[in-house]
């Protein structure tokens, strides 16, 4: 049986293929498969896959590393084409977004940036493995309505609540709402470390950025 375009994005980030996830993602885009489908229920899928594989001992790093580049492959096409579907004139606010220090996980947060842009928000995305003081100081520098904050290890989580103590200290306070996520991260743990809001995937992030921003 011919694979669907789903099945193919997957497995071309199970195997770890740059190459093939690229031309599966311009297949999909071809075959009109919306592309933020052809992520969550393709190349994510696989990542996780690999990720849950990782987790078992049953592959090593460099597997986890050809995965990540795979899907970054593939999203390299897919994600401009989010970008520009929706080409808003009025600017509905700005977001500030980055990785937490200690962390270099940039996938889920860049799709973030990405479904933000393409609903019409300013974002500043300042990357991976940000220092809690660069977070405070960009605060100040750009002004954004809000702060986004992710984590993908359970080690750099305390990083989040370190931003947030920051920003009081430096009396910003109630000036940038902040929001947290990525995978290990919970609401549980969003209102323990009063964070503004949590969310589990970067379409509910959209959501509630926007209902911050109302
Ligand atoms: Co790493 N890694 N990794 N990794 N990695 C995880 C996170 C892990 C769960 C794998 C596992 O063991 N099963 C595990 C963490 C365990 C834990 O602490 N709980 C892990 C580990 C241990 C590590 C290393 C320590 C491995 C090592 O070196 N021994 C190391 C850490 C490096 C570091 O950061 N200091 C490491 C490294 C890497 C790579 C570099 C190889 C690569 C990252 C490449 C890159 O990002 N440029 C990588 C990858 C690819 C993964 C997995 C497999 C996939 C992550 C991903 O991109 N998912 C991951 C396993 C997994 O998640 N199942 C794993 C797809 C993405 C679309 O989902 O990132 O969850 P996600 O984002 C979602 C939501 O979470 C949410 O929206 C996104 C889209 O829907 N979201 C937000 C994310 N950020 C948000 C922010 C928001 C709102 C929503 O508001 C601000």
């Amino acid at each position: 049986m011919t694979p669907s375009i789903f099945e193919e994005l997957e497995t071309a980030v199970i195997e770890g293929d740059s190459e093939k996830s690229e031309e599966a993602a311009k297949k999909a885009l071809e075959s009109n498969t919306p592309p933020l489908e052809a992520i969550t229920n393709g190349l994510a899928k696989g990542v996780k896959t690999v990720g849950d594989r990782f987790s078992k001992g049953e592959v090593f790093l460099v597997e986890l590393i050809m995965a990540g580049d795979a899907m970054k492959a593939g999203m390299s096409v897919l994600l401009p084409v989010i970008k520009a579907s929706k080409a808003e004139v009025e600017t509905l606010g700005k977001v500030l977004l980055g990785t937490v220090q200690g962390d270099i996980h940039s996938i889920g947060k860049d799709i973030v940036a990405t479904l933000l842009e393409a609903e019409g928000f300013e974002v500043i995305n300042i990357g991976e493995d940000v220092a809690s003081e660069t977070f405070v100081d960009k605060v100040k520098e750009h002004n954004p309505d809000i702060l986004g904050l992710s984590s993908l290890l359970t080690a750099t989580m305390p990083m989040q609540q370190d931003v947030i103590e920051k920003l009081k200290a430096a009396g910003l306070d109630g000036k940038v709402k902040v929001i947290i996520g990525g995978a290990p991260t919970t609401q549980e743990w969003a209102d323990e470390i009063e964070a503004d809001g949590y969310a589990g995937d970067a379409v509910s992030a959209v959501d509630l950025v926007k209902r911050l921003t109302k």
